[in-house]
């Protein structure tokens, strides 16, 4: 695995853009653009998987083959035919072609560049002294791709060539589709009817999208509508419609269609010309009329990037830091907050999401758009049962419905409500929201929040069986664990810690409010203390907390089986619940360090499983080290780094999250550029290490709102408490100086950290004067504080 140097990779500006210069070291690299409508991922290859709301998620362009509808999929495999953007350009004297980006010619190009930044992506494609620059925007509020193409002569001759932007369709449908092109429109216009049979879904597909179009602001010369027709026998490497002088201008009636079109140029010594592409679903004509003249104007395209980034500029987040680790630096300071802002600004594009998730990626928003976190709370305790129970997903639009996972019964949405609200709270001090009222799924009762944090607290505690632990019926925060309690009896290890743990916050928050415990959260904090006993008593297993025990009584996630033998969650939430001693703790780090740590973070299990086990479930079916089968999960290593941070273990902590970042040494492994945390890297380290620590490519993960929580709660230690802004770093020892500007409740506290020998407990100076205590009071929205704190060093 060679290094990546700066002949293949360089980083712009701190990390606020990267120019990877080769299409086929980093073949998967990828960026993803997103809006409240649309979401598009493309690699450096040109491929590209996009889906929008209509209202539910859909896909405009298909593969060459029927789909399953599902949501976005973990190491996406890439193939010749795989949708993606192209264009290729042929040289009308010599004949010879190639494609940009680089799908689907692969002509040896004698330039490439394959630049995301977090308001667009571009990429640069030599050939034969022609040079094409492709760059993809997405308007803030319309699910439509636009794409600029600029041609430009290198040579110092005029140079006849024929452009062909080629946006392939795919099979959309066995009952319609075709393609044809609209003069009046300048566009090419694919049709498709969603196949059905039960009459009921002819109204109900009556909102979607049945047309994918592609226009230009250019006059086509020519253009194709019919993959079939467009590949000839030349096939996508050598296409015969354009080794033919033009296109066909064909109409593709009841086949596979796809959007090609012709623009012949004749390009003076460095000439550029530039086209302007629109590519999306449309409900009609009309609507692509509309967005031609919305989004096809002489500015558009600058305005595009304006207003995505003014977008963006909403979701910046409260931290900008300067610490001595650089690769650090520049995904905190430029794809961090966006990762977690298109989380919770669009709910990863579901009108379902997973009721955890969701209120995880909430609890990021906190730190971005409190009020969103606030809003998003609500709803959620809104959709609650009476009885305390929540709901296996929020519904968040008009006519949703809970689909495919969230039609699987899971045990462990309650424990969400109050870790996660903690957050905004320390963030807001609003703890008036406490005492709103808001009523349940099942009935005209109305509740405070306090009250429907305490019924889901007692119903936490009341789902537990004979030994107090908690059923895990057919999952828990492990989706695929499904086989354990699907009979009723079987009970999950870590979701009784994670009760407990729930429980403990809700009685901080509580405490935080008014100053007491309520009778009913005295009697929870006991079942709390209860719940970490039963544990100890029932799954502590020599030097680990075992997963759980199933319904006929195996007690499962220790050295006793086969595989999966050690679970990285028991033992992070051990630590969070307090039921893991002062004497467990060492052992249990020992036991993840030697068994479950790997280069790229930790297995969230190991061994992976490599046969169904039928009383642990699906998990064990999944191919050993991908997702929840003992991959590098990165959530569940948040989780992990967030428990090491409670136990002190800052220099151990920082070591994961640079782990969960791709950085020169290993980036070819992982296969992906540091603009996002993948869901997770390959695990089975010691099982299948030749693709150990590969990236799964999917940045829908909760992973996110856990790391931007680490960095302010703990590394660098500025979280909000009732009082004001606690100032209490754990800072790597190898720091001795760093910098951050952190806005808070509308001030900005300009931070200096530097380490000092001399020093035995940390001293904070808020402009020059010392403070007493670690907690900021005394501040205004809207002023600007120099912060220095200094912390002793070894
Ligand atoms: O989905 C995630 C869920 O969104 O899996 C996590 C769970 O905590 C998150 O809420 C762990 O199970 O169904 C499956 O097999 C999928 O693997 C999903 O479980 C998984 C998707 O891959 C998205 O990551």
């Amino acid at each position: 695995m060679s290094v990546i140097d700066s002949s293949i990779l360089e980083c712009h500006n701190g990390g606020a853009s990267y120019s990877l210069k080769s299409p086929t070291v980093l073949p998967n690299a990828s960026a993803f653009l997103w809006n409240k409508k649309m979401l598009i991922q493309a690699n450096c290859r040109g491929y590209a998987i996009a889906q929008f709301m209509q209202p539910e998620a859909g896909k405009y362009v298909s593969g060459p083959a029927l789909e399953a509808k599902t949501f976005m999929q973990p190491e996406q495999p890439y193939y010749a035919h795989h949708p993606g953007r192209f264009v290729y350009v042929k040289d009308n004297v010599d004949g010879s072609i190639f494609s940009a980006p680089y799908e689907p010619v692969r002509a040896p190009l004698t330039h490439f560049e394959f630049i995301p930044e977090p308001h667009q992506i571009s990429w640069i494609s030599e050939y034969k002294q022609i040079r094409v620059t492709l760059c993809l925007r997405l308007p803030t509020e319309t699910a439509v791709e636009c794409w600029q193409v600029k041609v430009e002569n290198l040579s110092d001759v005029e140079r006849d060539i024929s452009v062909y932007p080629y946006f392939p369709v795919g099979y959309r449908s066995w009952m319609n589709q075709s393609g044809l092109f609209s003069v009046d429109l300048n566009a090419v216009v694919c049709r498709s009817i969603e196949p059905y049979q039960k009459v009921q879904d002819y109204f109900k597909n009556q909102c979607l999208h049945e047309l994918t179009f592609l226009t230009s602001d250019v006059k086509v010369d020519a253009w194709e509508t019919s993959q079939h027709i467009f590949e000839g026998e030349g096939g996508l490497h050598q296409p015969s419609a354009i080794t033919a002088k033009s296109l066909s201008n064909s109409e593709a009636n009841y086949c596979t269609p796809t959007a090609v079109m012709q623009f012949n140029m004749l390009l003076s010594k460095a000439e550029t010309k530039t086209i302007n592409l629109l590519f999306g679903p449309a409900k009609d004509h009309q609507q692509v009329s509309e967005y031609r003249s919305s989004l096809l104007q002489i500015d558009s395209f600058d305005t595009f990037a304006t207003q995505y980034q003014g977008y963006l500029q909403k979701g910046q987040g409260v931290l900008q830091v300067e610490t001595p680790d650089a690769e650090f630096d520049a995904y905190v300071n430029h794809w961090l907050a966006r990762q977690l802002y298109y989380h919770g600004d669009v709910n990863r594009l579901t009108t379902d999401p997973q009721t955890r998730n969701y209120l995880q990626d909430n609890m990021g928003m906190t730190y971005i758009l409190p009020e969103v976190g606030r809003a998003a709370f609500i709803r959620a305790l809104s959709q609650q049962a009476a009885t305390g129970e929540m709901p296996d997903g929020v519904l968040i639009a008009e006519g949703a419905e809970l689909k495919y996972i969230n039609q699987v019964p899971h045990t462990d949405h309650c424990v969400w409500l109050p870790i996660c609200l903690k957050a905004y709270l320390d963030e807001t001090a609003d703890y008036a929201m406490l005492d709103e009222l808001v009523g349940f799924s099942d009935g005209e009762e109305q509740a405070t929040v306090a009250e429907h944090i305490i019924r889901a607290m007692q119903w936490l505690a009341n789902s537990r069986d004979e030994r107090g632990l908690s059923y895990i019926n057919q999952g828990d925060w492990c989706d695929p664990m499904n086989m354990v309690g699907y009979k009723g009896k079987g009970v999950s290890a870590w979701l009784t810690l994670a009760s407990a743990y729930a429980i403990n916050v809700w009685a901080e928050i509580e405490h935080s409010a008014q100053s007491e415990y309520s009778a009913e959260t005295k009697v929870l904090l006991t079942q709390a203390e209860e719940m970490n006993q039963q544990v100890n008593t029932y799954c502590w297993a020599g030097d680990r907390f075992a997963r759980g025990i199933t319904d006929d009584g195996r007690v499962f996630g220790t050295e006793k089986d086969e595989q999966g033998q050690l679970f990285l969650n028991p033992q992070s939430w051990a630590f969070l619940s307090g039921a893991a001693s002062n004497e467990q703790v060492p052992l249990m780090l020992r036991a993840i360090s030697e068994n479950l740590e790997t280069p790229y973070g930790c297995m969230m299990l190991a061994p992976s499983y490599t046969q169904m086990v039928e009383d642990v479930g699906r998990v064990t079916q999944k191919f050993a080290g991908t997702a929840e089968n003992g991959s590098v999960y990165n959530h569940a290593n948040a989780f992990y780094i967030y428990s090491l941070y409670t136990l002190g273990e800052g220099d151990l902590a920082f070591q994961q999250l640079k782990n969960m970042l791709p950085n020169s040494d290993d980036m070819q492994q992982r296969g992906q550029l540091p603009l996002f945390i993948p869901n997770y890297y390959r695990g089975a380290y010691y099982q299948y290490p030749a693709e150990a620590g590969k990236s799964s490519q999917l940045f829908n993960t909760g992973t996110i709102s856990w790391f931007y929580r680490c960095l302010i709660e703990n590394l660098f230690g500025v979280v909000g408490c009732k009082q004001g802004l606690k100032i209490t770093p754990q800072l790597p020892s190898n720091w001795e100086t760093a910098k951050i500007n952190r806005v808070f409740r509308g001030a900005t506290f300009k931070i200096q950290y530097e380490g000092d020998k001399n020093y035995g407990k940390p001293q904070i100076y808020v402009e020059g004067v010392l403070l007493d205590g670690d907690c900021i009071s005394e501040f205004e929205p809207g002023k600007s504080y120099a912060v220095r704190v200094k912390i002793p060093i070894k």
